[in-house]
């Protein structure tokens, strides 16, 4: 009998699979079995490869709520025959489908790895297949016939960050991910170094859940010196709007102009959630540390605490899904629902 374990790989499009048009010179996602053949050494790892792949291929900013349902539909259909999953995603809204799948699955208890590269599979200098094989490797990593990794990751050069902590911090660079407010699950050197006490353990006697319900009349605003009263009121006064995120400076501090606050009110007394998220790539919102956040506290905007924006979105639409009251959806969003905000 084999035991080695059984990887799904699923191919959603990205620069790991593109290639130049001849015409426009701009890259596209080409097909998945012409990146299979470039990439041999898949064959020498000691697990199962089996692949299913989008119909067509993606670049990451087409990425959608419709396409991370296809993606949750993929790995939930397929739960029961692997052992680990990994998804080959392009990496400009990696996080925010890593996110969303990690929202997804309540209970997890496999390993999702999403991975990609900055340059194409077929270029010589190509960081593709060091993230490709290594993802592999991590998804397929067991102790006594149970997987070690039970959460969603995201692996980009030699290492394994929780999916729902990342951000893309650069455009260019092999190292374009980073997770600040969370330390690194897996470094790979000579040998795959797992930091085992960051991992999340799970409760094996609770089946997994799997949420696919995303509501995403959203909006998200970025806080700049300067913003625009008539503009804000104008955007506000949609009633399709069911919640708001407000990409506040530094620890949760915004305006206190008079306007601004009776704006943000209207929307909580309609039961719109507001959420407090910070534009620094680390450290939290804290409420009530500062003047200019102690208005925000007392009207109600729900803390989004050390959350990237991107997990905070894929959590606000997850939790309008669920069609819960305000004050339920607050409690609940000001906790940690898969690893992706500090408990405290
Ligand atoms: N535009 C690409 C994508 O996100 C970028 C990449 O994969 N490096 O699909």
């Amino acid at each position: 009998m084999n035991t080695s374990p059984n990887i799904l790989l699923i191919y959603t499009g990205g620069t790991i699979g593109m290639i130049k048009n001849f015409e426009t010179g701009a890259l596209i996602a080409f097909n998945f079995d012409e990146l299979l053949l470039k990439i041999p050494e898949l064959k020498q790892l000691d697990c199962i490869i089996n692949t299913i792949s989008f119909e067509e291929p993606i670049d990451s900013s087409d990425m959608n709520v419709d396409r991370w349902k296809e993606v949750g539909d993929m790995i939930n259909k397929n739960y029961e025959d692997y052992d680990g999953f990994v998804v080959l995603h392009g990496s400009d809204t990696m996080s925010y489908t890593a996110s969303a799948i990690s929202f997804m699955f309540e209970n997890l208890g496999k390993p999702i790895i999403f991975t990609g590269s900055q340059l194409p599979i077929g270029d010589l200098r190509t960081d593709a297949k060091e993230n490709l094989i290594t993802a592999v490797q991590i998804a397929a990593l067991q102790e006594k016939g149970r997987p070690v990794i039970t959460e969603v990751g995201l692996y980009f050069e030699y290492k394994l960050l929780r999916a729902n902590r990342t951000t893309k911090v650069n455009a260019e660079h092999f190292e374009a991910f980073q997770s600040l407010n969370y330390p690194c699950l897996i470094e790979s050197g000579v040998h795959l170094k797992v930091n085992k006490t960051f991992l999340r353990s799970i409760n094996r006697r609770k089946k997994m859940v799997y949420h696919t319900h995303f509501d995403n009349d959203i909006v998200v605003i970025k806080m700049f010196p300067g913003i625009n009263e008539s503009i804000l009121r104008s955007i506000f006064s949609l009633d399709t709007i069911k919640g708001v995120i407000i990409e506040t400076y530094g620890a949760g501090n915004t305006t206190t102009q008079k306007w601004f606050i009776e704006v943000l009110t209207g929307l909580i007394k309609k039961g719109i959630p507001v959420v407090n998220v910070t534009q620094c790539i680390g450290g939290s919102v804290e409420m009530g540390k500062y003047n200019t956040s102690v208005a925000l506290k007392k009207t109600g905007v729900i803390s989004g605490k050390d959350i990237t924006t991107e997990a905070a979105i894929a959590k606000l639409m997850y939790l309008l899904g669920e069609n819960l009251p305000l004050k339920v959806l607050k409690t609940i969003y000001e906790t940690s629902l898969r690893g992706e905000m500090s408990e405290n």
